[in-house]
């Protein structure tokens, strides 16, 4: 990874900051985008000069744009992406769900993710080494109630990493999605329930759940295999999270 410039978003909490902190770990240079200029300038004060923190929401088309083309010079030449941007809002079923709530998470899942791609490809593409690591969800393939527009923008994600894989072909550039299960420790739920932090505690309340450092491994592991290795797909699962039946409404 030595001379490696990773490329991260949402890299101020939770997965981003343990992937940014892996990558560095390992001798890469890591450009931390996130929304929170404060929180991403601590990343950066405790990482030093292989971190170069950009503000920005990944979600604003504009700003995204001006984020990459007004990268500096020796930071240009992005070797991997990692599409960690995005969050889960509400779980509610969807004839009750906020429409903002989708709103946001198909601007920030989908719209974001689309666009932080379609930035950074072309140079990827010049240059004939490239590899786009995106962070799906099990959400994106098993249905659950309430998982509604939240898994929809996941199943968005894992069937436009396989396109670019497609799109992509003969030019050496590689696609990952990596699909997280239930995943403690960061704010994922909290954010899902409007900052009810005791809401999102009972989740993982008596679960040995995933962690950020698990999800981080499997990015940087998709990432270090031999060039002409593609991991299409990683799905992991906290042992405590398994499949269930489907259910049956019976009139009574
Ligand atoms: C979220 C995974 O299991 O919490 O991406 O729905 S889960």
């Amino acid at each position: 990874m030595t001379q490696q410039t990773v490329f991260v978003t949402g890299a101020s909490a939770g997965f981003g900051d343990a992937i940014a902190r892996r990558f560095v770990a390992e001798g890469a240079r890591v450009i931390a985008v996130a929304r929170s200029a404060d929180k991403l300038e601590k990343l950066a004060g405790e990482l030093g000069e292989a971190v170069l923190p950009r503000q920005l929401d990944v979600g604003d088309p504009e700003a995204v744009k001006s984020t990459v083309e007004g990268l500096p010079q020796d930071w240009r030449e992005v070797d991997v992406l990692v599409n960690n941007a995005g969050l889960a809002k509400g779980l509610e079923p969807a004839h009750k769900a906020d429409l903002r709530d989708w709103d946001e998470m198909i601007a920030t899942n989908v719209r974001g993710l689309t666009h932080v791609t379609r930035a950074l490809l072309p140079g990827m593409v010049e240059r004939g080494r490239g590899h786009v690591i995106n962070l799906g969800s099990i959400a994106g393939t098993y249905p659950y109630p309430g998982g509604n527009v939240y898994g929809a923008t996941k199943a968005f994600v894992h069937q436009f990493s396989l396109n670019l894989r497609s799109d992509l072909h003969g030019t050496g550039v590689r696609v990952t999605n990596v699909e997280p299960g239930m995943v403690g420790g960061t704010d994922f739920s909290k954010v899902r329930f409007d900052g009810d932090q005791a809401k999102a505690d009972k989740v993982y309340e008596g679960t040995t759940p995933l962690t950020a450092d698990d999800v981080a491994e499997s990015v940087y592991w998709a990432a270090s295999r031999p060039k002409h290795v593609n991991i299409n797909v990683i799905e992991l699962m906290p042992v405590v999270q398994s499949f269930s039946a489907l259910q049956i409404y019976r009139e009574s």
